[in-house]
């Protein structure tokens, strides 16, 4: 018996099966980002209208914390997330401190209004940045850690989920995670896994909690499944780790977070999870059925592309930090 044409048909289809998947991940996998020259400025108190150049994160930190907020129509959610967060920092003056409001190309003039806030607030820098194009709050995140200025940075989701006084806790456990640390690379992340069984979660509905648990499988495969809750929005960084994670950061949807979190693995980038307080807020952006989808595939496409080693972490981005660093990062 010929078994030739059997072995033929088996191996041409292989290779057809294999580039289309191929195809597909070129297909999915998302563009380089694009930074348009107007959105490497900002505006603020002192100069409203005229907009001035952004620093880049290699420059040296010249403020103790950024506050890192993406926006996208937030009218609504933002001024008492922002008033509670003023409050905080006006409590705690020493620490030198600005804030980074990053609109993502909101039609409701997310940007005006937190340019009010901005002329409002003598004591606090608040700064605006306005992206041309909605890119996903990935896309917002990426770009405010990249372009501010502190020695540490927190990213917070602008409807005021968190307690913004919460930040005290992650503050603490960097500064656990820094010590005997020399190069202070390190991240503390805020973690709701603690309410799972509380009223909070199980108010949720069965569709979105059985999400959740399928989303959890997917990441224990990933390779973060050592964290609870990698979609916290309240997670701070020391400068260090923000120069190593973020220049290597490609996807840009609600799922970038899961790229942080591995890229940190993969740096060796010691993280703590801290449990915090949340309650939701509604008016979330979040369509349970299509971003769940979205981000089923993005996980797929972040794993292909690390496996095949389309997307790497970069040596070059890591960075011996200068002594002056190190030795004032200790407040
Ligand atoms: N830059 C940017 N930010 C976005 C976008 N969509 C949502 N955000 C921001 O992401 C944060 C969280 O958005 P939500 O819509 O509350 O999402 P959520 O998953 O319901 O959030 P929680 O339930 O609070 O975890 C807010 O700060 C939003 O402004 C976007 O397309 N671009
Ligand atoms: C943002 O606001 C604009 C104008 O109000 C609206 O057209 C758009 O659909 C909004 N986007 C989202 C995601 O809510």
């Amino acid at each position: 018996m010929d078994q030739a044409p059997v072995l033929y048909a088996f191996v041409s289809f292989l290779v057809f099966l294999i580039s289309s998947l191929y195809a597909a991940l070129i297909f999915w996998s998302p563009q380089s980002i694009i930074t348009y020259s107007s959105e490497k400025k900002y505006r603020c108190r002192t100069s409203p209208n005229k907009p001035i150049p952004l620093p880049y994160i290699d420059d040296p930190a010249t403020v103790d914390l950024s506050i890192i907020v993406p926006t996208y129509n937030e009218t609504k959610r933002m001024p008492r997330m922002l008033e509670s967060t003023i409050k905080h920092i006006l409590s705690i003056p020493e620490r030198k401190t600005e804030i980074l409001i990053i609109d993502d190309g909101s039609a409701d003039g997310t940007a005006d209004l937190a340019l009010e806030y901005a002329k409002e607030n003598l004591e606090v820098e608040i700064r605006v940045i306005t992206r041309e194009k909605n890119s996903g709050k990935g896309g917002a995140v990426r770009h405010g850690m990249l372009h501010a200025r502190g020695e540490r940075l927190l990213m917070v989701d602008a409807d005021g989920a968190s307690r913004f006084e919460d930040l005290e806790l992650l503050w603490a456990a960097l500064d656990r995670l820094d010590e005997g640390n020399p190069n202070h690379v390190a991240i503390a992340v805020g973690s709701r896994a603690h309410l799972v069984k509380t009223e909070a979660v199980v108010k949720r509905s069965f569709l979105r909690n059985l999400l959740m648990y399928g989303f959890h499988t997917i990441l224990r495969v990933l390779g973060v499944g050592h964290i609870r809750d990698t979609q916290c929005g309240f997670k701070l960084f020391t400068r260090t780790a923000v120069q190593q994670i973020f220049p290597c950061q490609h996807l840009t949807t609600w799922i970038f977070d899961v790229e942080v979190l591995l890229l940190a693995k993969m740096l060796r980038i010691p993280v703590e999870e801290v449990p915090i307080e949340w309650h939701e807020v509604a008016g979330s952006k979040l369509n349970v059925v299509t971003d769940s989808l979205q981000m089923l595939r993005d996980l797929l496409i972040l794993r292909a592309n690390h496996l095949l080693g389309r997307w790497k972490v970069s040596q070059n981005t890591v960075k011996i930090v200068p002594s002056e660093l190190i030795s004032r990062t200790s407040m």
